[in-house]
Formats: structure tokens, sequence, C-alpha cells
């Protein structure tokens, strides 16, 4: 089994509990527990928001509160949002990898989704003020689109979505505007996946939301490796203007978090670890990031926010041409 080299910086450290869940903590019968979006209450409790996939191969979404983020963790007992095909035909195969907003300016959480139609995979949105009741806005970015995210504010007029459509140019990131959060325009692409023989070739998509930070938005982003045993999903850095989201100031070379240790490396789909969603500590600068692992359970990593802008001031360049 391969192990981490101990002369890369630790940025994120796993935690000894990992998998923090797994299927054998579900109060209904399930095959998996993955990619969950996650946010910290007002009392402090952390909720996340957790795919779930039955065995039937399709998913639906659950909510898992605790105290302190790591255990103690009460599981809703029915899932609790499951795709409705009959009113949103767009979620007959399932709703996926949820990541959570919360948004002060309407005093709701925006949950932006995978929804899984005939049609391939498409961004759907909907809002909640208590994860019990849930409203639908539908899809937003149709099909193949994936790994979406609304930045917490308006930037100017417009609310903003990072996202990942594939389009004959590839698997990229863009981003997108909106006065309503329901009709989109102005989409430009603000990060490119790289080519040939580096981690992020080919295909990336948006990890967590965006982290506002004084520096600017703080982006962890997935680049996918294929090789001939499969695809190695792994974790990197890049920094946007806070103003002016879509202009990129700096990208890692190298990726930052990768699978490693066997939760990561085995499971229904083998070498992934996939961020949807993080809280931050009390602190302020406390990451704790929540990530899917081989596509089976969900474990906890920890950083330092400063610790990753000083890294990525170190080691990123601007994003361009070049290094491609
Ligand atoms: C991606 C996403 C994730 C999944 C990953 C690895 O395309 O759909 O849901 O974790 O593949 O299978």
């Amino acid at each position: 089994m391969r192990k981490p080299s101990s002369q890369h910086e630790i940025l994120l450290h796993r935690h000894p509990h990992n998998p923090i869940l797994t299927a054998a903590d579900w109060p209904y019968p399930v095959n998996t527990v993955f990619n969950a979006g996650a946010t910290l209450l007002p009392d402090g409790t952390t909720l996340l928001l957790c795919r779930v996939e039955d065995r039937r191969g399709i998913s639906h979404l659950c909510v898992a509160r605790s105290k302190n983020g790591v255990d103690g963790w009460q599981i809703d007992p029915e899932p609790t949002l499951m795709p409705d095909p009959v009113n949103y035909p767009e979620e007959i195969w399932g709703i996926e990898d949820p990541r959570i907003t919360y948004v002060e300016e309407l005093g709701k959480y925006v949950i932006t989704y995978t929804s899984y139609s005939r049609g391939g995979p498409g961004v759907s949105l909907a809002l909640t003020e208590d994860f019990r009741h849930f409203e639908r806005y539908g899809v937003i970015m149709p099909p193949e689109d994936k790994d979406a995210a609304l930045l917490p504010h308006r930037i100017g007029d417009f609310w903003a979505l990072i996202h990942r459509p594939i389009t004959p140019l590839g698997a990229h990131i863009w981003i997108s505007y909106s006065p309503d959060l329901r009709h989109w325009g102005s989409h430009k692409m603000i990060l490119e996946a790289r080519r040939g023989a580096w981690w992020d070739a080919n295909k990336i998509g948006l990890s967590p939301p965006p982290i506002e930070t004084p520096e600017g938005w703080l982006v962890l982003y997935h680049g996918v490796k294929q090789t001939p045993s499969g695809a190695i999903y792994r974790v990197g850095l890049a920094l946007f203007d806070l103003q002016t989201p879509e202009r990129c100031l700096l990208r890692s070379d190298s990726w930052i978090f990768g699978p490693e240790e066997l939760y990561e490396r085995d499971g229904d789909v083998d070498d992934v670890v996939f961020p949807c969603g993080y809280t931050i500590g009390p602190d302020g600068d406390t990451l704790n990031l929540y990530y899917g692992a081989a596509d089976t359970c969900i474990a906890l990593a920890t950083g330092s926010i400063s610790a990753l802008l000083d890294w990525l001031k170190e080691n990123g360049r601007p994003s361009g041409w070049e290094n491609m």
C-alpha cells in the first residue's frame, strides 16, 4: 500500500477516527454514504447533507447532525430529500453530491446538487431554512453539468454560481451569474483542466463551495487523472479575486490531498477523495473538510485556511496557457 511521503508538507490532517460515517451507521439499509455537503447551524451543530446510495444504485440525500462534527451523529431515521421524478423528471436516476451555501440575504441555505437525468447529470437548486422542508427550483444548469456551488452573497447585483459543464472544450470550471437564482447567463470559463500527464489533466471540478478570505476566494478543486487502472481523484488549490471571482489569481501546480489511506484507496470506486463541504472553527481559521472516500464512506481532514493561503502564495502561480 502506497503511503504518504514525508517529504511533502501536509496541509490537511486526517482525523484519527476516519472514516467518521459509513453505511453501517445508517438507521435504514443503504449501500454507501459519501460526498456530503456541510454547514454549521447557529447553535454550533455540524450538519452534513450526505449522499446516500441505495441498493438499486440510486442516490438520495440524508442529514446527519453532530455536536462536535466528529462523532455522536444523529442521522435522520428516513431519507431527508428523495429524488422526485414525478415532479422533477431530471431526478429520475437520483440526486447526488450536494453543496450547501448559507445566504444571509435570504436567511436560507441554498443547496446545489446533481440531478441525474436521462440526458445526463445536471445542476439543480433547492432552498431550505431547516433541512426538513425544501423548495426546489429545478434544473438551473442543464446536462452535462455538475460540481456547482453558489457564492454566499451577490457580486454587484448578481448571484454567482461556480460549476463544471462538459463542453466540446472539455471538463473545465465555469462561473455564471443570475439576478434571481433561476435565470443564469454571462457564462465564463474560469479554470481549465491541464493536459497530458498532469494530475488535473482533462477533467477538473469545484470541490466544496469557495472559501471567502481577505485575499480572495480560496477554491479547493478536484482533478482526475486517468490511469490504466482507473481514475485517481485528488484535490488542488486556486485563488480567485474577491470582487471579480472569474479572475484566477493563483493556482497550485501540485495537488495537496489525494487517496492514501485504505478507506480512500479501496471502495466502490477506488482512489477517490471528494470533498463537498466544510465548516470553519470558532478561531475563523480551522478548516474541517468533509470528503467522500472511495465513493463508500465519509471522512474528515483538518487544516488551517491561512496555512493553505501561505502555501498557495509560495507554490502557486497565475493560471494560464503556459501551465497547460
Ligand atoms: C465524479 C462524481 C462523484 C464521484 C466521483 C468518483 O464524477 O460524480 O460523485 O465521487 O465521480 O466516482
